[in-house]
């Protein structure tokens, strides 16, 4: 007996001794110290040892126990500590290194030439509002004094969702909402999509307009040319010229398109202006008294003016963008120039 604990000891000291992981050990536990491990069948076999030699195997056995018992808890904190250093240093962070470089996001330039737009008219005592895409042929025609053999109301210039609703033309049809419902004075705004049937480098099925309106006492074409002018200094340059065409709109009159000296050339004529030092940028007009009427704003009392320009023009001229459709093509490389 005693020399089947001397052999058992021996092996079991070794395997202590030569492990590496502390999952070995784990192994070593259950193999010797385990419900049926060497130990436990060693403890069953003293019945069989002579009386007299109980008392010493006996106590052999236990000591034995004992300190492979220890040797082992003293051998898994060893590695436990030799693993955890292992470990720390494979996750180590080099905080030196430099980062991976995150995109950030902006706005597209159509948002922020539209955002300029509108700022610049919020300074002035503008406020701002949009209305439905989809709108009926009674606020976006009738009630701007658009008459019924109008190219606007045939099918080939306009989205016709039935007779009588349409994708809307332009941002009007909520100018004659606020005017419907309030008196004026009225300075406002109007950002927003419009459609019409028509698609080329300079054209766009969809496209963003931006409208404004002021009605009260004693408005004159003066005021508009004032207001205007300001608008274009502050957009383009400050030295940027202004000129006001002759022009016909149903809902202006007298109406105007006005032109700014092309921001490219300084005015000398370039590809952008075709030759001509100039460019128009929007069309505008005192507010047709008519207009006003079906408005319920009296005409004698009031006056107006309005005018309306599509944003993708203005971006395209401000940045000398040769073809609108690139606006809408979602490139990055064209994207990221404006953020
Ligand atoms: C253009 C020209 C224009 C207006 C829009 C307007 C609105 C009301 C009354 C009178 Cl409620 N006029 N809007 C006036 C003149 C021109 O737009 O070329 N837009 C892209």
């Amino acid at each position: 007996m005693q020399t089947i604990i001397q052999k058992i000891k021996e092996e079991c000291s070794n395997l202590i001794e030569n492990s590496t992981l502390t999952k070995e050990l784990n192994d070593i536990r259950i193999k010797f110290f385990g419900k049926s491990g060497e130990f436990t069948n060693l403890m069953k076999g003293l019945k069989d040892v002579p009386k007299e030699d109980k008392p010493a195997v006996g106590k052999m056995l236990n000591d034995c126990k004992k300190n492979l018992e220890a040797k082992l808890e003293e051998k898994i904190k060893e590695l436990e500590l030799k693993e955890k250093d292992k470990k720390l240093k494979e996750e180590e962070l080099d905080i030196t290194l430099s980062g991976k470089r995150e995109d950030v996001g902006g706005l597209h330039v159509l948002s922020l030439v539209r955002n300029e737009i509108v700022d610049i008219f919020t300074g002035l005592g503008f406020t701002v509002s949009d209305g439905p895409e989809i709108e009926t042929d009674y606020f976006c025609f009738q009630m701007l004094n658009i008459p019924k053999d109008h190219p606007a109301r045939d099918m080939q210039d306009s989205f016709f969702i039935n007779d009588n609703l349409i994708l809307r033309t332009q941002t009007s049809s909520m100018q004659v909402r606020t005017m419907l419902k309030q008196q004026p004075p009225i300075r406002i705004v109007n950002p927003g999509k419009v459609y019409r049937v028509d698609s080329d480098a300079t054209h766009s099925p969809m496209f963003q307009q931006i409208e404004g309106l002021v009605v009260d006492k004693n408005v004159t074409l003066c005021d508009l040319k004032g207001a205007l002018e300001l608008f274009a200094k502050t957009l383009f340059d400050k030295n940027t010229e202004v000129r006001f065409r002759p022009s016909y709109f149903p809902f202006t009159e007298p109406s105007v398109e006005v032109d700014v000296s092309c921001p490219f050339c300084g005015g000398k004529g370039c590809n952008l202006c075709k030759g001509t030092g100039w460019i128009e940028i929007l069309g505008a007009g005192i507010v047709n008294p008519v207009v006003l009427e079906n408005c319920g704003i009296d005409s004698k009392e009031y006056s107006g003016f309005a005018f309306g320009m599509g944003v993708e023009r203005i971006a395209m001229i401000k940045y000398g963008i040769p073809d609108m459709r690139i606006l809408f093509s979602n490139d990055m490389r064209f994207l990221k120039q404006y953020k």
